[in-house]
């Protein structure tokens, strides 16, 4: 029987700052209740069809293999426990534009297209070229939010979804578009201290992390693969390692 791990919000319209008379508004629901419905099968789709290709313990890779005319579309998927930071921490800083080149080792720059509401803004990625393939860039929607709970035993959870979308002040004509639909899903696990007096030793977060990435016309399949192979465990381990180190002498963020 599937596990129920989360609650996926009845309303989650209410969860945005996005005006419900925003163009994207829609999407953005829609996308990220999608996100949700997913995360609920997950652990049903990991004993099917998925592929373990990196196993450390605390951090583990999966893929499918999907190719589309000779293009590689492998669905990737991670997890990852850490300790020390919140759910709501490691989302905040996965979201934020002004701290991304920070943790970000595959991008050569980037550069917010337009905010849309204070928890919505569109960038523009340049990936850093992969040699034999041309140049990539991504214009995407970056979306951060609190999942609302209807009772309070499960975990508090956060999520943001990076989402491919097109821009008048981002045209797809220097580079290889890539487009992608990725989803950063925390929960956050407290084992309450004897004394009541929560510490960053009591906290743990459980992060899912899933990525759709359309290479956007060639690219040699045996090079994407082994790029994703060392790319996603890398980008894991030094983003946690980033989240720890920024919030380490700070007060716990909720
Ligand atoms: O999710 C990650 N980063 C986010 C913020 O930048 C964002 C970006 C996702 C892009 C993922 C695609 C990277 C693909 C790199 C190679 C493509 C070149 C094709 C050449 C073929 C030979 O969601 C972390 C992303 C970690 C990427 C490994």
């Amino acid at each position: 029987e599937k596990k129920k791990k989360l609650d996926v919000p009845s309303k989650p319209e209410l969860a945005t700052s996005l005006s419900p008379d925003h163009p994207f508004y829609n999407e953005v629901n829609e996308v990220v209740s999608n996100h949700l419905r997913r995360l609920l099968t997950e652990d049903q789709e990991l004993k099917d069809d998925w592929q373990c290709i990196v196993d450390q313990g605390d951090l583990k890779v999966f893929k499918r293999e999907l190719e589309e005319n000779g293009v590689p579309l492998d669905p990737m998927k991670a997890v990852c426990t850490v300790k020390g930071m919140t759910g709501h921490e490691v989302c905040h800083y996965f979201w934020a534009f002004d701290t991304r080149m920070e943790w970000e080792a595959t991008l050569e720059s980037s550069r917010v297209v337009e905010w849309l509401s204070d928890d919505t803004f569109i960038s523009n990625n340049i990936i850093k070229r992969v040699w034999p393939a041309s140049q990539r860039d991504a214009c995407f929607w970056s979306h951060m939010r609190h999942m609302n709970k209807s009772n309070d035993e499960g975990p508090d959870s956060w999520i943001v979804v990076n989402y491919s979308c097109e821009h008048d002040d981002c045209p797809p004509t220097k580079y290889v578009r890539i487009t992608m639909n990725v989803a950063l899903i925390c929960e956050t696990i407290i084992e309450p201290p004897s004394n009541g007096n929560i510490t960053r030793d009591d906290i743990t977060c459980k992060i899912t992390y899933t990525a759709d990435v359309n290479p956007g016309g060639w690219a040699p399949a045996s090079v994407l693969r082994a790029v994703y192979k060392r790319e996603y465990p890398k980008f894991l381990r030094r983003f946690t390692t980033f989240v720890e180190e920024k919030t380490r002498n700070k007060d716990i963020m909720f």
